[in-house]
C-alpha cells in the first residue's frame, strides 16, 4: 500500500495520486509526475521515504554531468548547448539547476522555477531549477533525491549547473560522474577558480566566451596553473583537458566552430576513463555514502530538535549548574537517548 500525495494544483489535496501510481507515470515519462516527485523533494515531505524506496531499483543508469564555474561565465548557454546536441543523439536529459541566477536561453528550453517540458514536441528534456537553502541539510540532501527522480524517469544524461563560489557548491559537483568547470577570458577568473578550489574538482576545463580577447591567455595561464601539481599529476590520473567554446554561438546558429563538438568528445572520453580506471564506481559508492550521511544527519538534527526544551535536556541542564556533571558528558547522555 503506498499513501496519498497532494497534488501540485495545491496542498489542501484537491487530486491525490498514490506514490505508487506517480513513480510509475514518471517512469513512463509523464513530465507532470516526475515534477510533483521533485517538488517532494523540495518540500522535505515525509512520504520521501516511501518514494526512494519505489525508486530505487530503476536507478543508476543515468550518466550525471556537473557544470560549475564563476557567476556568468556561460554555465546555462553551455548546458543548452550540450542538451540540444544530448537531444539530437536521441538521448533523454535532466536538468537540474542549483540556485541560478540567471535563466536558460534557446527557445524551447526557456523555463521558470517550476516548468517541466511537458508538450508533446519534446517530452525527453525535463529542466528543474532547485532552490532548496535552508531545508535540513540543504543542496546536499535534496540535490541527490531529485537527480534520482530524473534517474528513474528514464534520463540519460542529467546535467546539473551550480555557481561555483561555495561549499555547497563543491558538494554538488562531487554528485557528478563528470565535472565540466567553466572559465571566461579576463576579470582574473583562473585566479578565482583556483582559490574556491573548483579547479580540483575538474574533469573537463571549458574556456568560454573564446569569442573574447584574453581566451588564449586563460588557457596558458590554466596550463600553467595545473603544471603546479595536484590530483591529475599522479600515475594513471586523467589529465583534464582544457576546451575553448563560444556557446552562445552553439545556441543561437548552431554552426560549427562552436567547441560544443570539442566538449562531447572530450565527455566521452572521460566516460570511458571512468570505466577503465574503476574511478566511476567510486565516485558512485562515495556520493551514496554523502546521500546517506546526509539523510542521517538530517533524520538526527530532527531528533535534536525534539530534545531541544525537553524535559530530558531539562534535567541535564540542571545537572551541569549543580555540578553534578559537565556538559560533554551530558551531551553524551543525550545522545545515547535519541
Ligand atoms: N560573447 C559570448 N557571450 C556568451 C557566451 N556564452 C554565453 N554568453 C553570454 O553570457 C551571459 C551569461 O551567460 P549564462 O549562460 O547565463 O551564464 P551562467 O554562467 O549560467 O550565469 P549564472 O547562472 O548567472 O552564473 C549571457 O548574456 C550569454 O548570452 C559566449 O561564448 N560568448
Ligand atoms: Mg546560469
Amino acid at each position: 500500500m503506498t499513501s496519498a500525495v497532494p497534488s501540485s494544483t495545491g496542498r489542501r489535496g484537491r487530486r491525490t495520486a498514490d506514490v505508487g501510481t506517480l513513480v510509475e507515470r514518471a517512469r513512463e515519462g509523464d513530465a507532470r509526475s516526475v515534477a510533483r516527485l521533485i517538488s517532494l523533494v523540495e518540500d522535505a515531505s515525509p512520504l520521501l521515504r516511501e518514494v526512494a524506496a519505489a525508486l530505487t531499483p530503476h536507478t543508476g543508469r543515468a550518466r550525471v554531468l556537473g557544470l560549475t564555474g564563476p557567476p556568468g561565465v556561460g554555465k546555462s548557454t553551455t548546458t543548452t548547448a550540450l542538451v540540444r546536441a544530448f537531444r539530437q543523439a536521441g538521448q533523454r536529459v535532466g536538468v537540474l539547476a542549483v540556485d541560478p541566477s540567471s535563466p536558460f536561453s534557446g527557445g524551447a528550453l526557456l523555463g521558470d522555477r517550476v516548468r517541466m517540458q511537458d508538450h508533446a514536441g519534446d517530452g525527453g528534456v525535463y529542466i528543474r531549477s532547485m532552490a532548496s537553502r535552508g531545508h535540513l541539510g540543504g543542496l546536499a540532501w535534496a540535490t541527490p533525491q531529485a537527480l534520482r527522480v530524473l534517474d528513474a524517469a528514464g534520463c540519460d544524461v542529467v546535467l546539473i549547473e551550480t555557481v561555483g563560489v561555495g561549499q555547497s557548491e563543491l558538494e554538488v559537483a562531487s554528485l557528478a560522474d563528470t565535472t565540466l568547470v567553466l572559465l571566461a577570458p579576463g576579470m582574473g577568473d583562473g585566479i578565482q577558480a583556483a582559490k574556491a578550489g573548483i579547479l580540483e574538482v575538474a574533469d573537463v576545463f571549458v574556456v568560454n566566451k573564446a569569442d573574447r580577447d584574453g581566451a588564449d591567455a586563460t588557457v596558458r595561464d590554466l596550463r600553467a596553473m595545473l603544471s603546479l601539481g595536484g590530483r591529475h599529476t599522479e600515475a594513471g590520473a586523467w589529465r583534464p583537458p582544457i576546451v575553448k567554446t563560444v556557446a552562445s554561438r552553439a545556441v543561437t546558429s548552431q554552426d560549427t566552430g562552436s567547441g560544443i563538438d570539442d566538449v562531447l568528445t572530450r565527455l566521452e572520453e572521460h566516460a570511458a576513463w571512468l570505466v577503465s580506471s574503476g574511478e566511476g564506481r567510486r565516485r558512485r559508492v562515495e556520493r551514496a555514502a554523502r546521500e546517506v550521511e546526509a539523510i542521517a544527519l538530517a533524520a538526527l538534527r530532527e531528533r535534536m530538535g525534539d530534545v531541544h526544551g525537553s524535559a530530558a535536556l531539562g534535567a541535564l541542564a540542571e545537572q551541569v549548574v549543580a555540578g553534578e556533571t559537565d556538559p560533554y558528558r551530558a551531551a553524551d547522555q543525550l545522545i545515547a537517548q535519541l
